[in-house]
């Protein structure tokens, strides 16, 4: 059995490595072009050249959790796309997120202003039955994040396409709930796959629908969001501020102006890193699956895009 592995942007060697050691029977190797037919693929933002070249893909295995790119280019179609399932990424989002929340529910950096000018100050307690957050998709992640912040007893709603029950979750589901469950939201978490129905979401018309001194954390994809309708509904104070993790351009342009808005901090798409030796276990037990026929959960509907 052949693995061809193309991930841009990271260091191959490692990977390879723990491929070999995970799928001792499988002849592991770096793509080059012209390089002969593999049987399966471990990829992240592979260029079209690639399955341009490699049209016998059983399996296509992604590095992480989103698939938008991936699916933006043409793909062997007898393939299967399998994405990431959590593998230590969940944890890690439910972690950035509850910081991002509680730093603003509790105006950690108000505080932290008042200390760097020599200010010992108290500010008026806040309730959290006023700060009910908002969970755009309640998948591997969503759920995840949605959960801990019921550890912290925050009044929580979360929207999926399909219902969803949780405990301590209200649930909203579908186009015909967005509007009630942005309604009854203050902070808003994007944890959404960014596909047809998703991109450019997070506008004008959405983000005002959310209570007054709304809050938005964006830790899915850049072209969720509509950059200048963020930028309007601060400066206008309908939003108190953002947290944003993802970018319609990455790195973010210097010269963009989320790099100095003070209600706005950013961090360089790192809320949830894809964790290898993890990700290498998880791939090699699905792949090792797929070749006995079983199904593997997080393999990618091809129709709803993620
Ligand atoms: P899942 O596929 O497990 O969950 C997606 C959720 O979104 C599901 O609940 C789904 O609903 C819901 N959803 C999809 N389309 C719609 C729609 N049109 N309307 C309402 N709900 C919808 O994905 P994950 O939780 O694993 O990951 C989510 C995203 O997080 C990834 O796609 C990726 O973009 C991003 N991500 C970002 C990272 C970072 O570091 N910033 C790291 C990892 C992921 P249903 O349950 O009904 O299917
Ligand atoms: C992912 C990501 O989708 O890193 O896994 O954004």
């Amino acid at each position: 059995m052949k693995i061809s592995f193309c991930c841009t942007g990271t260091e191959p060697t490692p990977w390879l490595a723990g491929l070999r050691a995970a799928l001792p029977q499988a002849q592991v190797e770096l793509w080059q072009p012209g390089a002969a037919p593999a049987d399966y693929a471990v990829v992240w933002a592979p260029p079209q050249q690639f399955f341009d070249q490699q049209p016998l893909l059983k399996g296509v295995f992604a590095i992480g959790a989103g698939v938008d790119a991936l699916l933006r280019l043409r793909l062997p179609p007898q393939a299967t796309v399998v994405r990431l399932d959590d593998a230590g990424m969940a944890v890690q989002m439910a972690e950035y997120v509850c910081h991002a929340v509680i730093r603003h529910f509790r105006e950690l950096d108000v505080y932290a202003a008042d200390i760097s000018h020599g200010q010992w100050t108290f500010h008026k307690p806040r309730h959290r039955a006023d700060f009910p957050v908002g969970v755009m998709g309640l998948g591997v992640l969503g759920q995840r994040v949605a959960q801990a912040l019921t550890q912290f007893e925050f009044p929580v709603n979360g929207w999926s396409r399909s219902p969803k029950v949780m405990p301590g979750v209200r649930g909203f589901n579908g186009r015909a709930q967005l509007d009630a469950f942005l309604a009854s939201s203050r902070i808003l978490v994007n944890l959404l796959p960014l596909t047809f129905d998703t991109q450019g979401i997070l506008n004008r018309d959405t983000l005002s629908r959310l209570q007054p001194s709304g809050y938005v954390i964006n830790v899915a994809r850049g072209a969720h969001l509509v950059d200048d309708d963020l930028l309007a509904l601060l400066d206008s104070g309908h939003l108190a501020g953002a947290t944003l993790d993802v970018f319609r351009t990455e790195p973010l342009p210097l010269k963009h102006p989320f790099w100095q808005h003070p209600k706005i901090t950013i961090t360089p798409h790192t809320s949830a890193r894809t964790l290898r030796e993890t990700s290498i276990a998880q791939i090699a037990g699905k792949l090792e699956a797929l070749e006995r026929g079983e199904t593997v959960v997080g393999r990618v509907d091809l129709e709803r895009g993620y």
